[in-house]
């Protein structure tokens, strides 16, 4: 299983290398990745899992954060009607999205990250994304709220790119122009 000492930290250029795109069918490696990475998630909103491995929370990872450069995310989250998401997309991309940004309020957080990096992370608000599953089946799906923001973190990471690369370094909590706080759309 992953633990906190398998996700490597800002600093190491992993974080900061392009992801290679999965060839098909999976190998057993990366089958069993795929799946770790999930059950990561699953452990880490476990309140007993969670303390008992000393795990961070997290509704996403991405490969390249247990220093894999295969091009795949797990997320597991609720959407805006309690509908439980849960998948590991492979090769994944954002085929179209809303002209209208949106922001967590709170900011945004990542467990490569162990320290607080305050301000706005604008994101697009409504995304349309295709990827596939560990059995090579093309999905597509129309993703807003917190699936949306959640989805572009997780890709970005996949190009190499945190979250505060997106943070106005002059003003963090400027104003964004064209968005909407997450919640109050
Ligand atoms: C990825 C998220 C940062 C912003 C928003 C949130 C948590 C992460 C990073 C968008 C994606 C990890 C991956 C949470 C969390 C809400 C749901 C269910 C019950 C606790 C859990 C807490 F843990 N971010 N952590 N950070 N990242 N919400 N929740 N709750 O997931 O670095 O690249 O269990
Ligand atoms: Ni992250």
């Amino acid at each position: 299983m992953i633990l906190m000492e398998d996700i490597i930290r800002e600093g190491h250029p992993t974080l900061r290398t392009k992801a290679e795109e999965v060839k098909f069918p999976l190998s057993e490696d990366d089958r069993a990745l795929a799946h770790d990475m999930l059950e990561y998630l699953i452990n880490s909103q476990d309140p007993e899992a969670s303390q008992k491995y000393g795990l961070r929370p997290g509704v996403g990872l991405a490969a390249n954060q247990v220093n894999s450069l295969k091009r795949m995310f797990a997320l597991h989250l609720e959407d805006d009607n309690g509908e439980q998401l849960s998948f590991v997309a492979i090769n994944p991309k954002i085929v179209s999205h809303s002209v209208e940004k949106t922001y967590l309020p709170s900011g945004e957080g990542c467990l490569s990250v162990d320290r607080s990096i305050p301000g706005f992370v604008p994101r697009y608000a409504r995304i349309t994304v295709k990827f596939f599953t560990v059995d090579g089946e093309e999905k597509k799906l129309r993703l807003k709220g917190m699936p949306a923001v959640a989805f572009q973190h997780e890709l970005d990471h996949l190009n190499g790119i945190m979250f505060y690369d997106h943070i106005n370094e002059a003003n963090p909590f400027d104003q964004v122009p064209n968005s909407f706080p997450l919640g109050e759309e």
